[in-house]
């Protein structure tokens, strides 16, 4: 009789282990202000780019890649074509935000790059004095990473801009994807997490496989 039952046993603790742990989630503190956060509605705007030295020569392209992706099926590519010669900046926006004084916001971004490449992230108003709120040293990496930086509005504003500041000296592509501007403190995106998807997928395949060999074991003993 219980060997009869091992197999039905056998089964739930498969499922029970496979799909039954419930993924961890984290209530969200804010809405997301930004628009096309995700670029999966197929489009660029309102994300625009600034090339300091396009008189130069800089080629850079902004395209909608529906190979490279963190969240849903696309991300923002940019094809850094022809670098300059004078290291200056190549830059991601969207503006403008209309934030009110005493705000405290994260600002945050993943990214990826061909070629490792040091980049800012910086959230001011978009002109003088270019107040900033916010602002961090970042180099963004050949895998998927999340940066993050605080946002403290110390005034009222309506011409707040976000943006991604590179410099021209580095050819390659860089992708961007979920990009947020929320209230409150860092939090993981719920959908993501701290680690790409795949990443996720994979260690808990293995965790989930250890638990399942651990669980069958005094099973195997019944005989
Ligand atoms: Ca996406």
């Amino acid at each position: 009789m219980r060997g009869r039952l091992f197999p039905l046993g056998a089964c739930l603790v498969v499922s029970v282990v496979l799909w039954g742990t419930p993924a961890t989630t984290h209530a969200k503190k804010g809405e997301n202000l930004v628009q096309n956060p995700d670029f999966e509605n197929g489009n660029i705007q309102p994300w625009t780019k600034w090339v300091g030295d396009a008189g130069a020569g800089v080629v850079v392209n902004m395209v909608i890649d529906k190979k490279e992706h963190l969240k849903g099926k696309k991300s923002l590519l940019m094809e850094i074509k022809k670098g300059g010669k004078n290291n200056k900046r190549i830059e991601l926006h969207q503006r403008h935000f209309d934030l009110k004084k005493g705000r405290v916001l994260t600002y945050a971004i993943w990214a990826k790059a061909e070629a490792e490449r040091p980049a800012k992230l910086i959230v001011n108003h978009r002109q003088a004095p270019w107040t900033m709120y916010g602002h961090k040293a970042i180099t963004i990496q050949k895998d998927w990473q999340e940066f993050w930086t605080p946002v403290k509005m110390t005034a009222d504003d309506n011409k707040v801009g976000i943006y991604v500041e590179m410099r021209d000296n580095i050819k390659g592509d860089v992708w961007f994807d979920a990009i947020r501007l929320y209230e409150g403190d860092y939090e993981p995106d719920p959908e993501i997490g701290q680690e790409p998807k795949a990443v996720n997928r994979r260690s808990k395949l293995s965790i989930a496989w250890g638990q399942l060999k651990v669980a069958l074991l005094p099973v195997e003993g019944i005989d």
